[in-house]
């Protein structure tokens, strides 16, 4: 199965994201609603056992709850080419603490370390080639977003499965925080 550790987000916070991209672009696949989600630990294929072993562990975890608050828009780039459009996250040292209690516990559990550095975001929509303006203007329009902050009382273990071109997430498990 193919598996990442992530924030699901309430409906409340989903719709208000919702509402952020009612106006949108060419040149954009909109992630649905539904699959909003901040991304802890993407892990990728695995196989049951090893499964089991990253759920033994991830239960192990102990920290604290906290409240999350949406802030910002940007766009990630490779190759000079805008690749994903999402929301920010306010500074948050509990939501980076948690971060690296899932990463040493996805390390234990026999994964490899995540080399790359944790750029907190959901995201909106993976782009492919949008016009530089519309997106431009996307930016500039929503760079004051802000959302009500909201308290995250758990994460949890996804599964995540191609069902025609959409991914479609399925809650494996969820571990709650102190
Ligand atoms: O949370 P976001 O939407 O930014 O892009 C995938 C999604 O990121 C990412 O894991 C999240 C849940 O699917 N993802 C997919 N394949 C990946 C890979 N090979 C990946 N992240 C890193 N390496």
């Amino acid at each position: 199965m193919r598996l990442f550790v992530a924030l699901a987000l309430p409906a409340e916070l989903r719709e208000r994201l919702r509402l952020l991209v009612a106006h949108r672009f060419a040149g954009a696949k909109w992630v649905p609603p539904e699959n909003y989600h901040l991304t802890l630990r993407f892990i990728g294929e695995v196989d049951n056992g090893r499964a089991d072993d990253i759920d033994a562990s991830l239960s192990g975890i102990s920290a604290r709850g906290f409240d999350l608050t949406l802030a910002g828009v940007g766009a990630f780039e490779a190759r000079g080419r805008a690749n994903a459009l999402w929301v920010g996250v306010e500074k948050n040292p509990a939501l980076e603490h948690l971060r690296a209690k899932v990463e040493s516990a996805v390390v234990r559990a026999g994964c490899e370390p995540e080399r790359r550095r944790f750029t907190p975001h959901v995201t909106l929509a993976r782009l492919d080639n949008p016009d530089p303006v519309k997106l431009g203007e996307f930016l500039r329009t929503h760079g004051l977003f802000r959302a009500a902050p909201v308290p995250v009382e758990r994460f949890t273990l996804f599964s995540s499965h191609l069902a025609r071109d959409q991914a479609h997430y399925t809650a494996e498990a969820d571990y709650a925080l102190a």
